[in-house]
């Protein structure tokens, strides 16, 4: 036992290396043993004088903090801006005005909302996407979704959204869906919410993955230059892989195959130098031009049509670089509304307002005191300078006698005078006009809540529409009270009469109910939006994406060597599973290992498959349900699917060998490999879904 000792306990230890590999107390004290408590004897008392032990349960018992009363559930990684297109002449922020080129260190977290901590990544839910950009002028937070609407328009009403969504208060359930009488009954209620339920019944809410989803601020924001005249904005995040989504059926498997699906992802491409990267837009209007809009750009329930004012990019953020420690890092990331710098202000949206002091409120919570700002994840990269001190942990408090202002130190007396405010410099607030009288009220401009959701539904596809009613039709059946059902059909009368039919019928409603009062305003017949559409917009390649190879004994070796060469081609990724870990023989007589076993390699965490094996091979599996799962999944969710001729027999099994579509590629012929590569650019097969 030259490397190994056996302690008194019987476990075997590795002595340490080196002096750093010591293992010490938090005191910083080496400890010589930390895996047997100190005793009376062997089998005596355990003594509560063992000051090593305590510390180590001490610590152990105060490792959980609150997690996010929303937002629990999310993934943080690092990467970078980089500005491509300044735009001095509208802001005088550094991180956009600076020269082409300019580089701004950044922290993303994206998340599900109504889930906790560790619920499953394919939750039917809005996707946070929150940026951090560490500016050398302070911190700027973009605080967004995935979707460019939220469901209320006042802050006051947060509460009942996410208490109606979250698990119902008595029964602690359902986790992580929305599937339920509170939010439905809460929701039709609130007409509101319209816009954004036509969002978040679309695959919007189902992302294929992290890598593949737009991001938007939400708000309209200020841009101010130098001179002090603003613009209003909107933020976009437009995703360079593409967006693209998982239909439901996928959804609900890959939350039982791998919770971790979409971390897993993001994970693994960052990892494989696979970068996701985003480019950021503005939609610049003005006054003049809110004066004109037929809604309200201080109501998040409304978008801009991208039509109306054009998304300008103005630079790109890359992810390259996965924290090293999640808690530090993911957990403890406090994003803030509030965070802005010079250069871009709120504007009077009741939602961003309220928002401004929710953040600020729940990381003082979440974290414990409000030095949340001195770790590391949260500190500023720039220069900081105020007289705030003390409270629970601070690190960083001011040096020198001053720590007031104005004081009058400095000059001959050799002590810093400490920092003073910059009227040149520092961040002004937009001069805009205000005087009001004090009222407790909902705009009238805000009360058209059924147009732009039937715009939405009007500029889908008709295989996005049929998703829609289909999600519609799911969550409501899962509504117990039949008065909320049909509450929420009355609403989708005002938005489209044949969605509304749809659904009636999938719920089995005898008869459409009556129209809920009619908004305050007419209903606008809006144009279709292109940009509203994920299918319209299939980015039209399969880089970034993953295709999984089914290999079984006596497979052409040559057909799985052609794939993997066309895939890296593509820039996609490749896993290879076959019926045991240990892998296959395959025609060439060589042992080709696997990255799963079937069971753990269903077809539904690929965004295309193909399945290589010999005949033997095949009839044998015709039966076995993992394999028919696999084909039949891949089948039943648009999937593109590779086979080589001898695999038939699975096919049969399967039951799809009589219902082969040009979805289904035959991988044996010349540059077969390539041409299925280049035909899985188009993501699904979705002719298979309308046939
Ligand atoms: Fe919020 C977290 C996005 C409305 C109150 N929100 C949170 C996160 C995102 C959003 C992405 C997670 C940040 C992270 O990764 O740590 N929230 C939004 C968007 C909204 C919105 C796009 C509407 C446009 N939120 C909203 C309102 C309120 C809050 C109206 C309260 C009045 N949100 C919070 C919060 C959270 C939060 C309670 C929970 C954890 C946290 O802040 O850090 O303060």
């Amino acid at each position: 036992m030259s490397d190994f000792e056996l302690d008194k306990g019987g476990a075997n230890h590795q002595k340490p290396e080196g002096k750093d590999d010591v293992m010490t107390t938090a005191q910083g004290a080496p400890v010589a043993d930390d895996q047997n408590w100190l005793k009376g004897g062997p089998r005596g008392p355990s003594l509560l004088e063992d000051h090593i032990a305590r510390e180590k349960i001490f610590h152990f018992d105060h490792e959980r903090i609150p997690e996010r009363v929303v937002h629990a559930r999310g993934y943080g990684v690092h990467g970078t801006f980089e500005l491509t297109n300044p735009i001095p002449e509208l802001t005088c922020a550094s991180i956009l005005a600076s020269e082409k080129g300019k580089k701004t260190p950044v922290f993303a977290r994206f998340s599900t909302v109504a889930g906790s901590k560790g619920s499953p990544d394919l939750a039917r839910d809005v996707r946070g996407f929150a940026v951090k950009f560490y500016t050398d002028e302070g911190n700027w937070d973009i605080v967004g979704n995935n979707i460019p609407v939220f469901f209320i328009q006042d802050a006051i009403k947060f509460p009942d959204l996410i208490h109606a969504a979250k698990p119902a208060p008595d029964r602690d359930f359902p986790q992580a869906q929305t599937a339920h009488d509170n939010f439905w009954d809460f929701v039709s209620l609130s007409p509101e919410s319209m816009n954004m339920i036509m969002w978040i019944m679309s695959d919007r809410t189902i992302p294929r993955s992290l890598r593949f989803m737009e991001g938007f601020g939400v708000h309209t924001f200020r841009l101010v230059n130098e001179k002090g005249e603003a613009k209003f904005v909107k933020f976009h995040w437009k995703p360079k892989q593409g967006v693209q989504s998982v239909v439901w059926n996928e959804a609900l498997k890959i939350n039982g195959m791998d919770p971790d699906f979409h971390r897993r992802d993001m994970w693994a491409a960052i990892d494989s130098g696979d970068f996701p990267q985003w480019d950021l837009g503005v939609q610049v209007f003005d006054e003049d031009y809110a004066e004109k809009f037929e809604f309200d750009v201080l109501d998040a329930t409304k978008i801009i049509p991208e039509e109306d004012v054009p998304v300008q990019i103005v630079g790109t953020m890359t992810l390259d670089a996965n924290v090293e420690n999640f808690f530090a890092e993911t957990e403890q990331v406090a994003f803030c509304t509030q965070n802005i710098v010079r250069g871009i202000d709120f504007t009077e949206d009741p939602l961003l307002q309220g928002r401004n002091f929710s953040y600020l409120d729940t990381q003082t919570k979440r974290l414990g005191g409000p030095n949340f700002t001195h770790i590391p994840i949260n500190a500023p990269k720039c220069p900081v300078r105020h007289f705030q001190q003390d409270g629970h942990m601070a690190m960083q408090n001011p040096k020198g006698r001053a720590n007031y202002e104005p004081n009058s130190w400095g000059g001959d007396t050799g002590v810093e005078r400490g920092p003073r405010g910059c009227p040149v410099n520092g961040f002004t607030s937009y001069a805009a006009p205000m005087g009001a009288t004090k009222i407790r009220e909902r705009s009238e401009t805000f009360a058209d809540h059924y147009s732009q959701a039937r715009q939405f539904y009007i500029s889908q596809t008709d295989i996005e529409q049929t998703h829609m009613a289909d999600a519609l039709v799911f969550e409501l059946s899962k509504v117990g009270r039949n008065d909320i059902r049909q509450r929420m059909v009355g609403h989708l009368l005002h938005i489209d009469k044949g969605l509304a039919q749809d659904v009636a019928d999938g719920i089995g409603l005898k008869e459409l109910p009556a129209k809920p009062p009619a908004a305050r305003k007419p209903i606008t017949d809006l144009p279709e939006s292109k940009a509203l559409s994920i299918l319209k917009n299939t980015p039209g390649h399969f880089r970034g994406r993953k295709i999984g190879i089914y290999i079984g004994e006596g497979g052409d070796a040559g057909v799985v060597s052609a794939l993997k060469a066309a895939a890296k081609d593509e820039g996609a990724t490749v896993e290879i599973i076959a019926p045991h870990v240990s892998g296959a023989k395959l025609s060439d007589g060589k042992v080709m290992e696997a990255d799963e076993k079937i069971d753990g390699g269903p077809s539904v965490v690929y965004d295309a498959v193909a399945i290589v094996m010999g005949e033997d091979a095949a009839k044998k599996l015709a039966r076995n349900k993992p394999s028919t799962d696999f084909v039949n999944d891949a089948f039943a969710h648009s999937k593109f699917i590779g086979y080589h001729p001898a695999v038939k027999p699975l096919l049969e099994g399967a039951g799809i060998a009589n219902r082969m579509d040009d979805g289904v590629m035959d991988l044996s012929g010349k540059d077969a490999a390539k041409n299925f590569l280049s035909a899985c650019g188009a993501l699904r097969y979705w002719k298979r879904e309308q046939g």
